[in-house]
């Protein structure tokens, strides 16, 4: 642990792999650390490093002014802090636990009533990487609180703050989420559709990688096209010149399911359906706003 003059009695509520990389982040830079979890044994490693151990989460709540909650899900967020709502009055909390947008605002509200600081806090990061370039944290909540810590979250990741709405952290988190499990699904049909000609998911893996890295350069194009609102534009690929229909015989042949693929034809051909089929493929945007 290095001395910080500017060290913040910090409390972290949650060592599963994600709450004990905060934990060790903050230990590094000199923050005086109580750590406390539901399962004892998971402080030793944190404690031979500095932290101070709380045997309740009551205790752990006491020794901090600020309070960082990394824990299961919101569920778990409410069992662990209802009971302590009058000890976490005049404190701050930062919660870093998954939830919807719909949990974070409710979690604000339930803080507000409680007279509790809070801003909520969306983890773009794996464990390892906490610390680490490429790690970043989305913030909405309180600005006091953001900014008054700033110089702490900083050191968990680079630090964006959304606004007030406590929602709109869990909202970007949740959205960019989205866009990576459904590549990594696109990705995993390829390794998929190639596997029963004998090419291993590793060796389809490097081929993929630089495509897939090279094909985002397209967000940007997409994206003026959407924010535009004119899918005529002509530098765009057509949605008929889209027409999924040679993958999904190919994945076919191959003796695989269609479904990643289906799902994407199906936004396609909504929109060729309703007579769009000549403008670009980020109309697919449209099927998506409004389900079928
Ligand atoms: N790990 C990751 O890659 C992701 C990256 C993005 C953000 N997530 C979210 O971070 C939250 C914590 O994740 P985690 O990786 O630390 O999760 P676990 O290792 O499974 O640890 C869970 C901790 O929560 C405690 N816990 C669960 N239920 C309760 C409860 N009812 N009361 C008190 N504590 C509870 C659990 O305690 P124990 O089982 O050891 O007693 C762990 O400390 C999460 O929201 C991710 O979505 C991580």
């Amino acid at each position: 642990m290095t001395t910080n003059n500017n060290s913040v009695q910090v409390s972290v509520l949650g060592l599963g792999a994600m709450g004990s990389a905060l934990a060790d982040a903050l230990l590094k830079a000199g923050h005086a650390t109580t750590v406390w979890n539901r399962t004892p044994g998971k402080a030793d490693a944190l404690v031979a490093r500095g932290a101070q151990v709380a045997a309740t989460a009551g205790d752990a709540v006491r020794s901090g002014r600020l309070v960082i909650a990394c824990l299961l899900d919101h569920a778990s967020v409410h069992e662990v802090l209802d009971p302590l709502a009058d000890e976490l009055a005049g404190r701050t909390l930062i919660n870093v636990t998954t939830t919807s947008p719909a949990e974070s605002r409710e979690l604000a509200a339930w803080a507000a009533r409680a007279g509790i600081a809070y801003l909520d806090g969306g983890i773009m990061a794996v464990p390892h990487m906490i610390g680490r370039p490429g790690s970043s944290v989305l913030y909405s909540g309180s600005a006091d609180v953001f900014h008054q810590y700033e110089p702490l979250l900083e050191l968990w990741g680079a630090s964006t703050y959304f606004g007030e709405d406590a929602g709109l952290a869990s909202l970007y988190d949740l959205a960019l989420l989205a866009g990576m499990y459904v590549m990594f699904a696109g990705f995993l049909h390829g390794a998929a559709m190639v596997a029963p000609v004998g090419v291993t998911a590793s060796e389809f893996a490097t081929r993929a990688a630089p495509w897939l890295t090279a094909m985002t350069g397209a967000f940007q194009g997409f994206a003026e096209v959407v924010d535009g609102g004119d899918y005529t534009v002509e530098r765009q690929q057509s949605l008929l010149f889209s027409d999924l229909g040679h993958i999904l015989a190919a994945s076919a042949d191959q003796g695989i399911s269609t479904e990643v693929v289906a799902m994407v034809q199906r936004l396609i051909r909504r929109q060729i359906d309703a007579g769009h089929g000549e403008e670009g493929f980020a109309r697919i945007i449209e099927s998506i706003k409004q389900p079928g």
